[in-house]
């Protein structure tokens, strides 16, 4: 065989390989799920399947060894793996404890907390960064959203600490807040009425001192003495949403106590 010809042939061999076989997702496709879980997250899913529709899916993501639900939205073409959505159809109750927020509760597709080791499990797959998104409404037919460049948060022995990338959106960065650094969530430790992580020991708001900021607001989260967001508080019908101390509550867009409407909090990896 001429040398030129020899050449051609191991470079149309190797093509194929280069460009799509040896990619990383082919090797993550590769990975042995069992047949009824679609993929380690939504976005994987939309990649291996592109014309599949939002839907509750099983994902099982890399390093966790058995699969759980999730709701994936499809809509934008990119796939994100929602964990946590609040509109008040279910009056699903989130002040819970430590272990229902580790465990997660509600349905997939209505309202629900997925769970802090399963969103600990989604945001820390190898080689694989999440970027976050939160969407929130108003009862005025307003909507704004934050956007985080990176999100994931640490495992259970470091109280599943908050992890956040640089913001951008219409909502403003309620995680970091526009108050004293003391306030900024990120970095925190996650924290509900029966774990405190928040450093609240106490805090002094004007002449109230307290000692819980998941206890005052009913709500497990990542609090900062205490800090601008929550959006596990409280949910309030309209005309009964504002001045309540317990709250969805986003208050880099929406100040004087508003609970919000709605709000739903996804990523997709990218
Ligand atoms: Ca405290």
């Amino acid at each position: 065989m001429q040398p030129v010809v020899l050449f051609l042939n191991i470079a149309l061999f190797l093509g194929p390989c280069l460009q799509s076989m040896c990619s990383t997702e082919k090797v993550l496709e590769n990975v042995n799920l069992p047949t009824n879980v679609k993929g380690n997250d939504c976005t994987h899913i939309k990649k291996r399947f592109p014309d599949t529709p939002s839907g509750v899916y099983l994902i099982q993501p890399i390093g966790k060894s058995r699969p759980f639900q999730v709701f994936c939205d499809m809509k934008d073409g990119k796939g994100w793996t929602i964990f946590q959505v609040r509109n008040g159809l279910d009056s699903l109750n989130y002040n819970k404890g430590w272990a229902a927020y580790k465990k997660g509760f509600g349905k997939s597709n209505r309202e629900h907390w997925l769970g802090l080791e399963n969103i600990y499990s989604l945001t820390n797959q190898a080689n694989k960064t999440f970027k976050l998104r939160v969407n929130l409404k108003d009862f005025e037919n307003g909507s704004a959203y934050a956007e985080y460049s990176e999100f994931r948060i640490d495992n259970g022995k470091n109280n599943y600490r908050l992890h956040l990338g640089s913001y951008s959106g219409n909502a403003g960065d309620a995680f970091r807040g526009s108050g004293p650094p003391t306030e900024d969530q990120n970095g925190h430790m996650f924290s509900t009425y029966d774990q405190d992580n928040d450093g609240c020991t106490p805090c002094i708001f004007d002449d109230t001192a307290i000692e819980s900021c998941s206890e005052m607001f009913s709500s497990g989260w990542w609090f900062s003495q205490c800090g601008m967001a929550d959006l596990n508080g409280i949910w309030h019908p309209k005309d009964n949403n504002v001045g309540w101390t317990s709250g969805i509550h986003w208050k880099t867009w929406k100040q004087l106590s508003y609970s919000l409407k709605f709000c739903e909090l996804k990523v997709v990896s990218v």
